[in-house]
């Protein structure tokens, strides 16, 4: 049974029984989790409770306190800073929800559950006093963060901006934070004051080395309100750099029939996620952590390797991907995998990237099989406008360092140079192949640079060197063999001729 026809089918049931199922519901939702939820502590505030957290952290901590019934510190207050309906959404819901995860190879793999690490969603701008006392707490160990790279004010070095708006008002009002950066700081500062050894902060966010990044951003911070406690926090606060992965897609309105379906239960907040997730984490806390270990969580002294491999060969890959659907005018990343054209393509593409990246074979091997097994999903439909929404900034952050360690090495840039090519003729064309319209979702000076025909290192605000020449170079081979033969033949083109 195709994932369609299951939605089909699921749709019509779930509208004749709804009324049954309303009686049921609240038995279901107190039932589900195997821990005493009212016994709950709050150890972890965590900034940014959206889709991605709530699909990856609040889940492992959830597995965490689903293994280990007795250790009840670890219950979580999720602090949102931006959107109150979501939060209206899992009041409702008693911050319950459910989790499905799917996958189809030969058949389709389902599973779910409702997760209950979360005992409360608020809202930071109006609740500063309730978060910052929270924070102050002794028994609250650890402030963990997804807000995205824009959530910490940074500039293009991801560098703290003092000039920004919100870090400026912050610091003239230190205990009326509305920055993350700003909670944090307030917070390590009033534990200071009263002696409360500091929570270990750790950043679930995206970014290159993101603890870091994240400290930096403090210090910077603390540093102008008081260069004692900087110094303060350079000895005893922690910032563990962690590694973060799980495909979360875009809520789709048929999300809430997987956890009916599953568990009879009517969710107004689901999420549904593919059955693999990693969490990496630097093993450098100042403060107490679950047993992370037994749940799944690799522990390590050294996130280098594991940040390379979901940088370059997920990350990277997904935003080459992307590159090339929107010339071709495909709607979701597994259907561009199901193209033998693709498929032997971007294959290539990564074995051109481990040929690049400074981790052993035998390493890329594996995690290669399992990202194109992932991408492949077809019970978890990834839209390809996911992935594309801000590529010049993805093309600088994931892509960049692949060709600057390529063209070192004076390897061949063919293969990662025609993605970046077929996405530049999206742009200067504001359409397919197949003529649907392309809306890039990227700053408006890089759309009006690609459609003034811009070289790449222009677009991408590259300093000129020779290695923006040769990028350059084998940009505009690839454009032309676009143009000339169209984006299938040239894949195929550049899979099969020794280059
Ligand atoms: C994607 C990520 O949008 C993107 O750039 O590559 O959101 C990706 O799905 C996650 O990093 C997976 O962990």
């Amino acid at each position: 049974i195709s994932p369609d026809a299951l939605s089909a089918c699921t749709s019509a049931e779930s509208q004749s029984s709804e009324v049954a199922f309303n009686k049921n519901v609240a038995d279901l939702w107190n039932q589900s989790p195997s821990y005493n939820r009212k016994a709950l502590n709050t150890g972890i505030v965590h900034f940014g409770p959206g889709r991605f957290f709530r699909a990856h952290l609040a889940r492992i901590i959830h597995e965490h306190l689903s293994n280990q019934c007795q250790d009840l510190r670890w219950g979580i207050c999720g602090v949102s800073l931006k959107s109150r309906s979501a939060i209206a959404t899992l009041q409702s819901q008693n911050f319950l929800y459910t989790s499905t995860d799917r996958y189809s190879g030969d058949e389709i793999h389902e599973s779910a559950r409702v997760i209950g690490s979360i005992n409360q969603i608020v809202d930071g701008i109006t609740e500063q006093d309730y978060v910052l006392a929270l924070m102050t707490s002794p028994s609250l160990h650890l402030v963990t963060l997804t807000v995205t790279q824009a959530g910490y004010c940074l500039d293009q070095n991801f560098n703290l901006d003092l000039s920004h708006e919100s870090i400026v008002h912050d610091l003239n009002h230190p205990d009326r934070p509305t920055t993350a950066i700003g909670f944090i700081v307030e917070a390590l500062r009033r534990r200071r004051e009263r002696d409360i050894a500091p929570f270990t902060t750790l950043s679930c966010d995206n970014l290159p080395r993101n603890g870091t990044i994240l400290q930096r951003a403090v210090l910077t911070y603390a540093d102008q309100i008081d260069p004692a406690f900087a110094d303060y926090l350079i000895n005893q606060a922690a910032f563990p750099n962690t590694v973060v992965d799980r495909i979360v897609p875009q809520k789709h309105e048929s999300d809430d029939q997987h956890p009916y379906r599953l568990l009879q239960v009517r969710d107004r907040a689901p999420i549904v996620t593919e059955p693999f997730w990693q969490f990496v984490v630097e093993d450098k806390f100042t403060s107490d952590r679950p047993l992370w270990e037994e749940t799944g969580v690799t522990m390590t002294d050294d996130i280098t390797p594991f940040l390379y491999m979901k940088s370059r060969f997920l990350n990277a890959v997904h935003s080459f991907i992307a590159c090339l659907a929107v010339r071709a005018g495909v709607e979701y990343v597994h259907q561009c995998l199901k193209s033998p054209e693709f498929y032997s393509f971007i294959r290539l593409l990564m074995e051109d990237i481990a040929a690049a990246t400074p981790v052993p074979d035998y390493m890329c091997e594996q995690y290669i099989e399992q990202v194109l097994r992932r991408l492949s999903n077809e019970a978890l439909p990834d839209l390809i406008a996911r992935i594309s929404a801000e590529t010049a900034r993805k093309l600088g952050k994931y892509i960049l360092p692949i060709l600057q360690d390529a063209h070192a090495q004076k390897l061949n840039l063919e293969h990662l140079m025609l993605p970046i090519a077929a996405w530049m003729l999206a742009l200067q064309d504001g359409i397919s192949e197949t003529g649907t319209a392309f809306h890039a979702n990227d700053k408006a000076d890089v759309i009006i640079m690609a459609q003034a025909g811009a070289a790449l290192s222009q677009i991408l605000g590259l300093e000129k060197c020779e290695c923006t020449d040769t990028l350059d170079r084998y940009c505009d081979r690839a454009l032309r063999e676009i143009r000339t033969r169209g984006l299938s033949a040239t894949l195929r083109y550049y899979s099969e001729e020794p280059i």
